[in-house]
């Protein structure tokens, strides 16, 4: 199956009975959760790559969003990475992310929101053509927080002693960050501010799913560049 995007005048490419799919763009952060997460646990799986710009009438009938990532198998269909994420931990149990108790559990999901806001404050910053100052403010602002979470948890992920669901929940946009800090160097995170968050940048590095998703800096800014201008280079390297 080609890594190439599907795009407007793409035919739908059928479905095997069985095989589980995922509906996904090279560089977006919410699908690269999602993909950890079957990296992480080893789940066989097909990727189409979807052109975000010329989506295919058929992506459309999936998830009215419009967005990846979108998870197929069968007659079963579900979109947002979160509930994508958190599905496959629960019906592939081996290699668990998801802690069994239930106020870990929601801790987790706090974090992931509180780490939200500075997700929004990044796709300012990295994408914006002017970056209000108050933008890089509130980013740093809303980082605090999380660095303090971190801290609290005195382990080297935020998920204990190995990396979990929050790990690969939060990663996808931290992978950015260097990218954005090239664009706008007054958004860097550094480690006087952040001394938690910069060694657990570090430990997540040497995490073999990371190391297989990722992209490297100078991938990410071309692509934020050329996404600025109007024109993402979806396919570069293909
Ligand atoms: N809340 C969604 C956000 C997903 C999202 O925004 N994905 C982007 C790509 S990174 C997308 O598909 N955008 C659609 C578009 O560009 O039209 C999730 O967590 O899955």
């Amino acid at each position: 199956m080609t890594e190439k995007s599907y795009t407007t005048t793409s035919a739908f490419p059928a479905l095997t009975p069985g095989k589980l799919r995922i509906y996904s763009m090279r560089f977006c952060p919410y699908a690269e959760r999602t993909r950890l997460v079957l990296e992480h646990k080893n789940i066989e799986h097909e990727t189409v790559n979807i052109d975000l710009k010329q989506k295919p009438s058929w992506f459309w009938d999936r998830n009215p969003n419009g967005t990846v990532p979108i998870l197929e198998k069968d007659d079963k269909v579900l979109y947002e990475s979160l509930v994508c994420s958190d599905y496959i931990d629960e019906v592939y149990p081996n290699n668990k992310l998801t802690p069994s108790d239930p106020y870990r559990s929601a801790r987790d999901r706090l974090i992931v929101e509180l780490f939200s806001k500075a997700v929004t404050l990044f796709y300012k910053i990295a994408y914006g053509k002017d970056v209000p100052k108050d933008a890089i403010k509130g980013f740093h602002d809303a980082l605090d927080p999380v660095e303090k979470a971190l801290a609290e948890r005195g382990t080297p992920f935020f998920g204990g002693g190995s990396v979990q669901m929050i790990d690969f929940s939060i990663w996808p946009h931290v992978e950015r960050f260097d990218a954005m800090a090239q664009l706008v160097k007054e958004a860097r995170v550094t480690a006087d501010r952040y001394p938690k968050l910069t060694k657990w940048i570090e430990n997540m590095g040497k995490v073999p799913a990371v190391q297989k998703c990722r992209w490297d800096t100078p991938a990410h800014v071309h692509f934020i560049e050329t996404a600025k201008a109007g024109k993402p280079d979806f396919d570069v390297g293909l």
